[in-house]
């Protein structure tokens, strides 16, 4: 069969929460792809972004064509290209779980997203805890307790191996690591495995080499 080609459209890596999560669950399954990068908070973004992305937003997946957009549908579309991938875990309770915890992530957290925006490059320990951002930390905190002492036996992340839930969670332990919130130990711990995860560090190390500043 022909290989189909892949194309992904970003924002820039120090700041782009949303696009490091496509971008992370395009390198899991391992295929090739093109990768188009669009430095955000410029004259000309928003005419950039919308050649590609049909809301204005990144990430964007073109698949031979096909435009998928927001991350959490880029996962599933992936998914589907690769279910060998394991993107999502293969038993059926577990990536039930997966799946909610990721869709949890993906329509929430607005106090931690707004008050401790992702800057990758940067350290502000102390910055940002706000009331309402503790409170959403502290329901992540929770949920990757549980996650790992329920379903995280076979391994260091959430279910274990690596997949879509932990994929989601990227770049708020990012957050974590420049705004250093206090975290349990397992939490701690978990934020340490996903910012060692190889395809992590090299998205980090990208973001450190860019030239580009926003004032978050
Ligand atoms: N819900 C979307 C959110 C995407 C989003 O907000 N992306 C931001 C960058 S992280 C964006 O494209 N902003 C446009 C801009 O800054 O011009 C998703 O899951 O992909």
């Amino acid at each position: 069969m022909r290989k189909l080609k892949l194309k992904l459209i970003i924002g820039n890596r120090n700041y782009s929460s949303w696009s490091l999560r496509g971008w992370l669950a395009l390198k899991h399954i391992g295929r090739q792809f093109e990768e188009i990068m669009i430095p955000l908070d410029q004259p000309e973004t928003a005419a950039a972004i919308a050649a590609h992305s049909p809301s204005g937003l990144v990430p964007a997946l073109d698949i031979d064509g096909t435009v998928v957009w927001e991350s959490l549908a880029i996962i599933e579309a992936l998914h589907d290209l690769a279910p060998e991938a394991g993107l999502w875990p293969r038993e059926r309770q577990a990536r039930a779980v997966a799946r909610g915890v990721a869709a949890e992530m993906h329509a929430g957290f607005a106090a931690l997203r707004r008050d401790m925006p992702m800057d990758l490059r940067a350290s502000k320990p102390g910055q940002g805890h706000t009331e309402a951002a503790l409170t959403n930390i502290g329901r992540i905190d929770a949920l990757w307790q549980q996650c790992r002492e329920t379903y995280g036996g076979g391994g260091p992340y959430l279910f274990g191996a690596y997949c879509g839930a932990d994929i989601m969670f990227a770049p708020v332990v990012g957050r974590f690591m420049t705004y250093a919130p206090p975290l349990s130990a397992v939490a701690g711990a978990y934020a340490d495995t996903i910012w060692n995860h190889p395809d992590m560090v090299a998205w980090v190390a990208a973001a450190r080499a860019e030239p580009w500043t926003i004032d978050v």
